[in-house]
């Protein structure tokens, strides 16, 4: 086959893109698949392939009754996140990835992963999947086209993105476009690999058949290689959903926020306000996720979510913790490492009503109520069209996104970080997201409970060196006449028999009416050393709630003992940036350890 490939690709190619067709022809040799099919993104296709997963046991039919168009993937054991370890900045110099990402030299990585990917496809189909992250024709829009050996993959692109013609109609002759090749290898952990080489616009993943490491629009594209170009090309790609808030009067205030895997971050961007103190109010989603953000014509920041699907964490879903995200699962679902019930639905850990009898776990073993393991994987999670969001934002496939007045930084922390806080300034606020930290969870491969530096929750997903990426930050300030105002928050504080002080969720719009009010200059606050608080008297709409004065003292408190500490661990994490920890950042921690003193 690899003799006539380059014609095979050109005949049944539906494009004449000749740089497209080239590097498919180059991959094709060096992988040699026994054929190759360019997906356009139809119903048809969608069809086709699905039955072929079905058929080939990759895709389990769901209960069709119960989740129409619902399907069920378990992946290998030995793969089931994103593996940090195994994900390299391929950049020619070392030090332009910084001391926070692995590193590979180029010309070693494609040698390597080369190796691997030499005959990697013999035996099989290679997919060609064209793909926009953004609505088709916005100017924030960056294609990718991504070669992979997977029928799942394919299917979950076709979700997560705008997929097939559209996207090669979009990109024409142009040669700019992401580069992606993937196999699933023989899912051997010791022979994954995902490499990124931002020069070249390139991602190469090998090994894994997983979620975030095989979905190369998302955290490869979307984050690692967005990052570079959002610097070259003067923007920010964050880890940042996108969501609108409408007052009863209808003004609706667009504001992006960052938290790191597992935060509750999906909750957050389908929030349903509390029914009684907040008629009227509406909560829309954007984005889940990502925020490509661009200053706009009129001097204000933009915001697109360059996805078109959720790619969500299952356990702990439910109709208390988020019923739109129940409502978007409910059909048209990808679910991956579920585990299933005797009738064809799904269960997880932290679903709705009785935990059954009887389940098969997400490993396809027999499982019996009581069992100490998990039916379903901590990591398990659904792949859904955003369409199916009831409180999708009529803007969310807008071409020129929304224009963003408030970011907030969050994090999961027990102690230390109070509920709310608003920066003094941009400056002030940079600082804020550079020093955020949260407890692990298991949605990156480690230890759970840790607090781990986690700067704009981008530490994953920054594909260069980090001080330069804070020091990007600060330099967009420059570039936007109308700065959105900087929030940090912070959900999670427990009191000492280790309980959650404040009730999350629904209620945390209590919040977000706050930091809308200060968006619009119409609630006055308290200063603190930490930045700008609620006041007690006029500060956070607390009726209805159940809740005493001690936890709301406590959730808001600041303790200076804790922060001694906090200021320690944060110097430890800027040491490690060198001479590339922004000065004016360094002057902010001067700035806090001064107040804390005084
Ligand atoms: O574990 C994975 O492969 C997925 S990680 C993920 C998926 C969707 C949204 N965010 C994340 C994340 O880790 O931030
Ligand atoms: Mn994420």
């Amino acid at each position: 086959m690899a003799s006539t490939q380059a014609a095979a690709v050109g005949e049944k190619a539906p494009t004449k893109n000749p740089t497209l067709l080239a590097w498919v022809a180059k991959m094709a040799q060096m992988t040699q698949p026994d054929s190759i099919v360019w997906c356009d993104g139809s119903e048809e296709e969608k069809k086709r392939l699905t039955d072929q997963a079905v058929k080939e046991g990759i895709l389990i039919p769901l209960n069709q009754q119960k989740r129409p168009g619902c399907y069920l993937h378990r992946s290998n054991p030995n793969d089931v996140a994103r593996v940090e370890h195994l994900t390299f900045i391929c950049t020619p110099n070392k030090t332009d990835a910084g001391p926070t990402n692995n590193w590979m030299d180029p010309d070693e990585a494609y040698t390597k992963l080369g190796q691997h990917f030499d005959g990697a496809m013999k035996g099989r189909t290679m997919y060609v999947v064209p793909y926009a992250m953004g609505p088709i024709g916005s100017p924030f829009t960056k294609i990718g086209v991504e070669l992979t050996d997977s029928v799942y993959v394919v299917l979950n692109m076709r979700i997560m993105a705008r997929m097939g013609k559209q996207a090669l109609d979009m990109l024409g002759d142009s040669d700019d476009f992401n580069r992606g090749l993937h196999s699933t290898g023989d899912v051997n952990p010791d022979r994954r690999y995902i490499c990124h080489f931002p020069q070249d616009n390139t991602i190469w993943s090998f090994g894994s058949g997983y979620g975030g490491n095989v979905l190369l629009g998302k955290k490869c594209l979307a984050l690692r290689i967005g990052s570079y170009l959002g610097r070259e090309e003067g923007w920010l790609a964050e880890h940042m959903l996108i969501l609108g808030v409408t007052s009863p009067k209808g003004e609706t205030t667009y504001v992006a926020a960052a938290f790191p895997s597992a935060c509750g971050k999906t909750n957050f961007a389908m929030l349903i306000p509390p029914a009684e103190e907040y008629k009227g109010w509406k909560i829309e989603t954007v984005g889940d996720d990502i925020a490509w953000m661009r200053p706009g014509p009129d001097g204000r920041l933009y915001a697109i979510n360059p996805e078109a699907g959720y790619f969500g964490v299952v356990p702990g879903t439910n109709y208390k913790t988020n019923p739109n995200a129940m409502e978007t699962i409910a059909k048209d679902t990808l679910f991956t490492n579920v585990a299933m019930t005797a009738d064809g639905d799904v269960w997880w850990e932290g679903k709705d009503g009785e935990v059954p009898d009887e389940l098969t776990d997400w490993q396809g073993r027999p499982w019996k109520k009581g069992s100490t393991e998990k039916a379903a994987h901590p990591n398990s999670r659904f792949t859904a069209p955003m369409s199916n969001n009831p409180v999708l934002s009529s803007k969310a496939n807008d071409p020129m996104g929304v224009p963003i007045s408030a970011l907030i930084f969050g994090g999961r922390r027990s102690n230390t970080v109070p509920l709310v806080i608003q920066a003094f300034n941009w400056t002030h606020g940079v600082f804020l997201g550079a020093t955020m930290g949260s407890e692990t969870t298991a949605a990156a491969t480690g230890k759970v409970g840790v607090v781990r530096r986690d700067p704009m929750a981008m530490l994953p997903f920054c594909g260069y060196h980090m001080g330069d990426y804070l020091q990007h930050w600060l330099d967009m300030q420059k570039a936007i006449p109308q700065l959105p105002k900087i929030f940090q928050v912070n959900w999670f504080r427990q009191d000492k028999n280790g309980k959650f002080v404040w009730p999350g969720f629904g209620d945390n719009m209590r919040v977000l009416e706050w930091i809308v009010n200060r968006v619009h200059g119409r609630v006055p606050t308290k200063e603190t050393l930490l930045g700008w608080v609620p006041r007690s008297d006029e500060g956070l709409n607390l009726k209805g709630l159940d809740i005493s004065a001690e936890a709301v003292a406590e959730a808001t408190s600041i303790k200076e003992d804790e922060w001694k500490a906090e200021l320690k661990s944060q110097e430890v994490f800027f040491e490690q940036l060198g001479t590339k920890a922004p000065e004016a950042l360094m002057l902010q921690r001067k700035l806090l350890i001064s107040r804390l003193e005084t």
